[in-house]
């Protein structure tokens, strides 16, 4: 069949609307129709060129929902006319990462989505012959995707995709990262260093579970506001504080309990270590840093009790636990449609990559 997508042709390159061929089902897959997905930071760092793992010609989006058109055979848990949200982080409750109960980086199609091929090392859309690749087995820039069975959450029907896409992504990495990796506990003080798609999830996660202070930092004051609203008590302007480490240290009587990194920069990596509690302090990197950067710190900083953690799509196991997200989302315990500040055609997705570059917007979804 054909389907209208948004190629990245190379890296640093604005995505250009065109027809591409898309290839059936195969064992084990399903045809989705993709309804809306948000533009997140980590589309932008692939095709910025800053990602390791970035290949090109591809189909970028990792934050869609849409509704299951056909399956292939042998799939078994989905049906045509399933609501589905894409898994970027599938769950096959098969390999040792899934059967381990320690981690949610199910590692059973992990190779071929890094090569930007489905699980049989092949691409399932071309252009007039030419192969296009699939990007973090998700592709969401297409109105239509083929996707292995494993990584599909199936969802209820009654919520709406333009605001279930976000879930996709940045809302279960930030209250993932809060509820399933840190375990924030009531009275904990948190803070949370880059107040966009990712860290205000963080910070209505932290209010959520009951947090004390909640500490926000950033370079943009205009992110102060919004931030309030989802749950900041204290907010640093990072461009106007004269050390920001020293600033949470005073706050928070000794350190924060629980930091979190939401900017992928590695310098702030290093404060978000830094001020954390001596003796128990976590902090948790969210970020995704440029290939070839590199984290540090001294080795004290470890000895003396802090502890520095890594989160991937918030720890959630995909098919278990986004389900239960949207359930939260339509019973009103989450917030989601405050952080969607923008909607767009597919024709104008540059324009979401320029309004998040900005810092105009939150989240930009482009809707179908
Ligand atoms: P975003 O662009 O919406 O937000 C980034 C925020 O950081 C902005 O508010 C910006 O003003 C602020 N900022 C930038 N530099 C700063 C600095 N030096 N000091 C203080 N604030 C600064 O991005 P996002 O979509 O929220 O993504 C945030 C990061 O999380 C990205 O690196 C993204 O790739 C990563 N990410 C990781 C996962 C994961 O599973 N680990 C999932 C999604 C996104
Ligand atoms: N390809 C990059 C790493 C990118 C990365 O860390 N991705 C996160 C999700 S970001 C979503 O917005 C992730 O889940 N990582 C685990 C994994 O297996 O990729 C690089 O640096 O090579
Ligand atoms: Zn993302």
């Amino acid at each position: 069949m054909k389907t209208k997508a948004a190629i990245a042709w190379k890296a640093g390159a604005p995505l250009t609307i065109e027809e591409v061929d898309l290839e059936g089902p195969k064992e084990g897959e399903v045809l989705v129709e993709i309804k809306a997905t948000g533009i997140c930071h980590t589309d932008y760092y692939t095709l910025s060129g800053a990602d390791p793992e970035g290949i090109f010609p591809a189909i970028l989006g990792h934050e869609g929902a849409g509704v299951v058109v056909d399956v292939g055979p042998g799939v078994k848990s989905l049906r045509k006319d399933d609501h589905v949200i894409p898994l970027y982080t599938p769950e096959c409750r098969q390999c040792k990462f899934c059967l381990s109960q320690k981690t949610n980086l199910c590692q059973s199609i992990r190779s071929t989505q890094g090569r930007g091929l489905m699980p049989d090392a092949t691409s399932r859309f071309s252009i007039k012959g030419q192969p296009i690749l699939h990007y973090m087995g998700t592709s969401t820039f297409s109105n239509y995707i083929v996707v292995p069975e494993i990584a599909l959450a199936k969802v209820r029907s009654d919520a709406p995709f333009d605001k279930i896409c976000y879930i996709g992504c940045g809302v279960t990495t930030g209250v993932g990262a809060v509820l399933f990796t840190a375990k924030v506990e009531a009275g904990a003080n948190v803070v949370v260093f880059g107040l966009g798609g990712i860290g205000l999830n963080v910070i209505q996660a932290a209010r959520m579970v009951g947090a004390d202070k909640i500490i926000g930092v950033d370079l943009n004051p205009a992110r102060e506001a919004m931030a309030r609203k989802f749950g900041m008590t204290h907010f640093i302007n990072a461009s106007t504080s004269a050390n920001v480490v020293d600033d949470i240290i005073s706050l928070t009587d000794g350190g924060a309990d629980y930091s979190f990194e939401c900017i992928g920069n590695v310098t702030t990596m290093r404060q978000a270590l830094e001020c954390c509690h001596k003796g128990w302090g976590q902090s948790i990197v969210i970020g995704v840093a440029p290939g070839g950067a590199e984290i540090s710190t001294r080795p004290f900083q470890l000895v003396t009790g802090r502890v520095w953690k890594g989160s991937a799509f918030g720890g959630a196991r995909g098919r278990t636990d986004v389900p239960k997200i949207v359930d939260w989302y339509m019973e009103g315990k989450i917030n989601i449609d405050d952080l969607i500040t923008h909607r767009l055609p597919l024709e104008r997705i540059n324009e979401g990559f320029d309004l998040m570059k900005s810092g105009e917007s939150i989240r930009s979804v482009v809707i179908y």
